[in-house]
């Protein structure tokens, strides 16, 4: 389906409600609520929902107050569209109410689709607001500035602030355009980058101070305790990015973090610099993921697991 399909479809609809993924980040928030105020501006009504909370630090995104976490029984849609999910379990609770639209579309940029709409629009990009963005110039509305930091915040937020491989000329044009058109890439930039909760900091300090090392350095290993936590007065949600650390040695190759769930339970991530598919390794204990990043739960023996994984990255390395 070209753009120009895909656009001349939505504006059919009189009223359309936009789905977000679970666990809603930067891209998913701002792809649905600049698509929403997109369609206002064309006179068309739009909702958006999510069954997850919209994080803290992205509610500067104003629109994020108008999420609503189920489907209004009474309303009638003339169109669904999801955006940024790759496959039905990325919207779980709210799959069952979208499959039965007569009218869905699927807007998303991750290569895996599924391809789960009537309307399937994916195209490879660095993030869904890259293809909004194209797709809002296509219906031929302006792009004012709150549309614009709602663009940029998916795109800033899905390429690590310009730090992931996925960041193209494009990407970067794009950001110049909606820069131009009002978004404020410093605040952007500081809300999901540098501004943290002190409780995480305080955290962050445990956790790297106990960082450990195996085969000549090229296997970092973070462990997060309960007491870490409770000690720090942090939440469990606020140890996402850690790995990015150990991540960062030059000799490490593989990382994983062990993040202590309840008695002798842990939640596993993995992260790969590319020569280990850390899927694999996951996959063995029933989690999973993507060849670089992958993640699993794990009961046992804290450093029992720590042996477990350092002997399957070790045999991959
Ligand atoms: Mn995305």
């Amino acid at each position: 389906m070209t753009i120009a399909e895909i656009t001349t479809e939505i504006l059919k609809a009189k009223s359309v409600l936009i789905f977000s993924h679970n666990r809603p980040d930067g891209d998913t928030v701002g792809s649905a609520t600049a698509l929403r105020l997109a369609l206002l501006k064309k006179g068309i009504s739009a909702d958006i929902a999510c069954n997850n909370d919209i994080p803290e630090k992205l509610r500067y995104i104003k629109s994020t107050e108008s999420y609503q976490k189920s489907v209004d029984k009474e309303k009638v849609y003339d169109a669904f569209i999801a955006v940024d999910c790759a496959n039905e379990f990325m919207f779980p609770e709210l799959y069952g109410k979208f499959s039965k639209g007569n009218v869905t579309f699927n807007i998303d940029h991750h290569v895996s689709n599924s391809r789960y709409a009537k309307f399937n629009y994916v195209e490879d990009a660095s993030a869904t607001c890259e293809l909004i963005f194209a797709l809002i110039n296509e219906m031929g509305v302006e792009i004012d500035s709150e549309i614009a930091t709602s663009l940029l915040t998916g795109i800033v937020t899905d390429t690590g602030a310009f730090h992931h491989s996925n960041a193209t000329d494009r990407t970067l044009l794009i950001a110049s355009e909606l820069k131009k058109a009002g978004a404020d890439l410093h605040f952007i930039m500081k809300k999901n980058f540098k501004d943290q909760p002190k409780e995480r900091a305080v955290l962050y300090g445990k956790v790297i101070s106990k960082m450990r090392f195996y085969e000549d350095d090229k296997i970092g290993v973070l462990i997060i305790t309960r007491d870490d936590i409770l000690s720090s007065g942090a939440l469990d949600s606020m140890t996402e990015g850690f790995i990015d650390y150990p991540m960062s040695v030059e000799s490490v190759e593989v990382a994983f973090s062990l993040l202590e769930t309840g008695k002798n339970r842990y939640k596993i991530s993995l992260r790969s610099k590319g020569r280990v598919n850390v899927n694999e390794i996951a996959s063995i204990y029933g989690g999973g993921g993507h060849v670089l990043a992958s993640g699993a739960v794990l009961n046992g023996f804290m450093e029992d697991i720590i042996d477990k994984l350092v002997f399957n990255v070790k045999q991959r390395l």
